[in-house]
């Protein structure tokens, strides 16, 4: 049997949902990290007047080590509640990659596991990914899936089928930095995304997991035969597709539809869930609030997400969570919830690749695999 990680409590792989008492996770890094070159996906992405069109390559050093003291901080921090940290291995990003298929001057990153790694009960599922420059981003998580694997007998190490990302993927609409916001949000509505169905795509953070039921974003980095698929992988689970209409960017659920504890969700208010997809939520007793307003009027310099990262929140158990520091509104909303909030600050590394929820992966919660929707 393998050595144990850092902080040596025998590695157990299960989590079911994103409330349950957290006990291991992973928290990612900043080093290396890239502003990636221009690629269909991401293009589409990238809002039309962020300071970050056009520009590649990668991020000021100074920039690296504030978003990694910040990283580092929140490790310690989580550590102190008792919860076991692994932290994955940064690669140079900065380097041409490719496959028979394509090439792109440069990859991303690891600052956020949430996007790669997708942990449904014993079973830690690579992502395809849906940008060329994240193709490769497995390769950081490979040393701790690795030991995991070696450490409990019971893991579910598993890779989603790697997708070829060619150019049949995308929508070639998308390539124009001048689509509009009303275009934008026509096409939303139609469900028009730049990926098309042509092979299975998604990133790990389109994911909410609540128990029995999965709520699947379907938006630009993951698509209907992504859903397929994982319906498919995960036999006793249910998938569902839910969209969110008023985000012009739609990747990545949780900055848009946050589960707290059971039966209580936090709905970003300008991306609100569409009425009949709440049928299962209403029928099962659940509630649907308004996200509280951002504190922030713009995301910081050379950020890809937007103001909303106030609402991605790290729930560390039913009565628990950790907030960005400076998101006084959402931290009061919790407070009235009637959550402890752990104020975090980790703004500096927003522009890594998301915040608080994006930069962890689950590797244990207490729990079991439960039905919260019964009703179906
Ligand atoms: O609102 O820009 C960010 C999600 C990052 N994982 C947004 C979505």
């Amino acid at each position: 049997m393998a050595k144990s990680l850092k902080g040596a409590s025998k590695t157990v792989v299960n989590s079911w949902n994103e409330w349950d008492p957290l006990k291991h996770v992973i928290v990612g890094r900043a080093d290396f990290c890239c502003i990636p070159a221009p690629e269909p996906a991401l293009d589409a992405k990238v809002p039309e007047d962020s300071d970050m069109r056009g520009m590649h390559g990668p991020r000021p050093q100074a920039t690296v080590e504030k978003a990694n003291a910040q990283l580092d901080n929140y490790a310690k921090i989580l550590e102190s509640r008792g919860i076991r940290v692994d932290r994955p291995t940064p690669i140079q990003w900065n380097r041409s990659v490719g496959t028979p298929d394509w090439q792109v001057d440069s990859m991303f990153g690891c600052m956020p596991p949430r996007d790669v790694l997708l942990t449904v009960g014993k079973e830690i599922l690579e992502a395809t990914m849906s940008y060329r420059c994240r193709w490769f981003e497995y390769l950081a998580y490979r040393p701790l899936l690795e030991a995991y694997f070696e450490d409990d007998p019971g893991m579910r190490w598993e890779a989603a089928p790697k997708p070829r990302l060619t150019d049949k993927d995308y929508r070639a609409d998308y390539l124009s930095d001048k689509i509009g916001i009303e275009k934008r949000l026509k096409w939303m509505a139609e469900k028009y995304f730049v990926t098309t169905d042509h092979e299975p795509l998604f990133d790990a953070a389109d994911t909410c997991r609540m128990g029995k039921d999965l709520f699947i974003q379907h938006g630009f980095t993951t698509n209907l035969k992504a859903m397929n698929w994982m319906q498919r992988h995960f036999p006793e689970h249910r998938v569902h597709p839910v969209n969110f209409p008023g985000d012009p960017y739609p990747i990545h659920i949780d900055a848009t539809f946050v589960p707290l504890r059971p039966g209580l969700i936090i709905n970003n208010p300008k991306r609100k869930l569409p009425e009949a997809q709440r049928k299962i939520f209403q029928k099962n007793g659940w509630e649907i609030v308004d996200a509280a307003q951002p504190a922030h009027k713009t995301p910081p310099p050379l950020c890809y997400s937007s103001v909303w990262l106030s609402m991605n929140c790290l729930v560390i158990d039913p009565k628990t969570v950790c907030v960005e520091a400076s998101e006084v509104y959402q931290m009061e909303q919790m407070d009235k919830l009637g959550f402890e909030v752990i104020p975090v600050p980790f703004r500096d590394a927003y522009a890594f690749g998301g915040g608080l929820h994006c930069a962890t992966g689950d590797v244990y919660r207490e729990g079991k695999c439960e039905d919260y929707f019964p009703k179906q």
